[in-house]
């Protein structure tokens, strides 16, 4: 009887110290993590791997818009210390005066943001709003001097919190306090040489437009009207074009860039005096002859091309904003056109 008692106590402890084995111990936040998909940007841990955000119009809820899939994006904490970081170029001037809104919205139950700026390095940190609890939107504003590329870093206030229902919308916004008319610019951007698409580039309006391009491919959006467009990447003479878009609409402006020390090509729009007479006109005629049978011929005719085109991008925002200023490079062109004319 004594035996049997001691094999079933050897047996109850066995079965305990099995119990006990199993039952680990419940780490903090435990509970709410590994339980939730990656957002569809989740690569997005540092400031190298920001996704670019498409800028939104505050107030506009067009269709082209919509259709584009210019919108807020849906993201979240999959995990624990999961963080998500956007870029976008900034304008200093223009209809909105250097002013952009950073909005978290639509916040999940188990979703306290931080949103943080930083600077055009990605490391030094302009502002940091952290002013409402878990499932309530936060919203930082900021003016920006210069005009750059910054970054957005949005984290959970908790760093062990993660998981389920901690989803949010993000959207930075271009709020001109209106809800004006907009339409849509699209394009791709190449090498004029390769025809290689361009990334690293950003594009600048004279209204306050702006937009990063995207593995050679780029939307935004923008007030409804008439404005001149620049391209700008490392690399590249800067690029330029008027741009008429009305509500509702998308146009699309396609550059193929020109490498500084490559000969510009007929196809590159940094060139004002087409801005002026058009593509087709016989002053551009005339003037691309006298570039391609006489300039290229000598080292200070090249060194004259590609000053030209360095600075095109300059004429052509000062002309779309200053009448007397297009009617005098007309002038200007005119005179140079007789001038090319009577020496051949
Ligand atoms: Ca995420
Ligand atoms: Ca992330
Ligand atoms: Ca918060």
């Amino acid at each position: 009887m004594k035996r049997l008692l001691l094999h079933e106590n050897i047996l109850v402890c066995m079965v305990l110290f099995v119990v006990i084995c199993c039952v680990q111990p419940v780490p903090a936040g435990a509970g709410i993590l590994n339980l939730a998909e990656p957002d569809e940007f989740d690569d997005d841990d540092t400031y190298l791997d920001a996704t670019i955000f498409h800028l939104i119009i505050e107030g506009d809820s067009s269709q082209v818009a919509t259709d584009l899939g210019i919108l807020p994006q849906r993201h979240n904490f999959h995990d624990a210390g999961d963080e998500d970081w956007i870029k976008f170029h900034a304008t200093a001037e223009g209809l909105h005066k250097g002013w952009y809104s950073i909005r978290v919205s639509n916040l999940e139950s188990n979703c306290d943001a931080v949103v943080e700026l930083y600077d055009t390095d990605g490391v030094t940190l302009l502002q940091s709003r952290d002013d409402n609890l878990a499932g309530q939107d936060e919203l930082l504003e900021w003016q920006f001097e210069t005009d750059g590329t910054y970054y957005v870093r949005i984290k959970h206030y908790d760093p062990l919190a993660g998981g389920q229902d901690t989803g949010y919308d993000l959207a930075v916004y271009w709020p001109i306090g209106t809800s004006a008319s907009v339409g849509v610019v699209t394009g791709t951007v190449t090498d004029q040489d390769s025809g290689t698409k361009i990334g690293n580039a950003a594009i600048r309006t004279d209204s306050g437009g702006s937009a990063l391009v995207d593995q050679g491919h780029y939307m935004m959006l923008h007030p409804a009207g008439n404005f001149s467009l620049a391209l700008y990447a490392e690399g590249y003479l800067s690029a330029s074009a008027f741009v008429s878009v009305s509500s509702g609409e998308a146009v699309t402006r396609d550059f193929s860039m020109t490498a500084v020390g490559s000969t510009p090509s007929d196809n590159d729009t940094t060139c004002f005096a087409e801005d002026l007479f058009g593509a087709d006109s016989r002053e551009v005629e005339v003037l691309q002859d006298f570039r391609d049978h006489v300039l290229t011929k000598i080292p200070a005719g090249q060194a004259l091309i590609r000053c030209y085109y360095r600075l095109s991008p300059v004429a052509v925002r000062l002309m779309c904003r200053n009448e007397a200023v297009k009617n005098a490079a007309t002038t200007m062109v005119d005179r140079l056109v007789v001038i090319v004319s009577s020496g051949r």
